[in-house]
């Protein structure tokens, strides 16, 4: 393969890069396992389908979402929690594919927290135009465990802002094999993705797929 010096999502994985007090980008940090772990998503997705959540306000999220570990993470009128089933077929969430943890585990211990044992792994899924908007990550019992996010597909802008909404964001470029982690000071930052743009990725066409490993239990 030609390997372009200005294609950043090509190069190898170097330093930790800080982005907020506790919050880091391991740019490529997912790069070699990235066949890997779209295999795994391939495979929890066939029994536990992708869907667009509805928001406790009655829309439908724009970002088609499924989860994979003990818990998943659900929304719907009734508002946002974390489930043992999925509310779609009744079933447990399929178990996280052994591949997922261990990236997980790595990518923490890298950014400076050791022990990371995700009991939930998050997927989303961003087709041109979907975007999530600023949230917190708060419905987690265990706020002392970071989060740990990977990027598959489609480059996305991550907007990073502070501990108050009315915080303006900083934005940075998530790439293919990108990894963010963040917890300590940052554990409660605000944060979304602005609408995604319209591409053709080499691996996954058209999208863009989020990984989110917590600590939810
Ligand atoms: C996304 N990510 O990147 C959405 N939350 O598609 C998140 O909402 C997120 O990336 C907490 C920690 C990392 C994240
Ligand atoms: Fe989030």
């Amino acid at each position: 393969m030609t390997r372009s010096l200005f294609d950043e999502s090509l190069a190898p994985y170097d330093a930790p890069e800080p982005i907020a007090p506790g919050a880091m980008l391991l740019r490529g940090f997912a790069l070699e396992q990235a066949e890997g772990l779209i295999q795994a998503v391939r495979q929890v997705i066939a029994s536990a389908p992708l869907r667009h959540l509805i928001t406790p306000g009655g829309r439908a999220m724009s970002v088609c979402m499924s989860n994979c570990g003990v818990l998943g993470w659900t929304s719907s009128r009734a508002g946002y929690r974390y489930s043992p089933t999925d509310p779609l077929t009744g079933q447990p969430w399929p178990a996280m594919p052994g591949c997922l943890p261990d990236l997980a585990l790595r990518a923490a211990a890298e950014a400076g927290f050791n022990g990371f044992v995700p009991d939930a792994c998050l997927i989303n899924r961003y087709a041109p135009g979907a975007r999530m908007s600023l949230h917190q990550d708060r419905d987690e019992s265990d706020l002392s465990a970071p989060i740990v996010s990977v990027s598959l597909g489609l480059p996305a802008v991550f907007l990073f802002g502070g501990l108050r909404r009315s915080d303006r964001p900083a934005r940075w470029r998530l790439s293919h094999g990108d990894v963010a982690v963040w917890g300590g000071a940052s554990r409660l930052a605000f944060h979304g993705v602005a609408p995604l743009a319209d591409g053709d990725c080499p691996r996954l066409g058209r999208q863009r797929i989020n990984l989110t490993f917590r600590r939810a239990g």
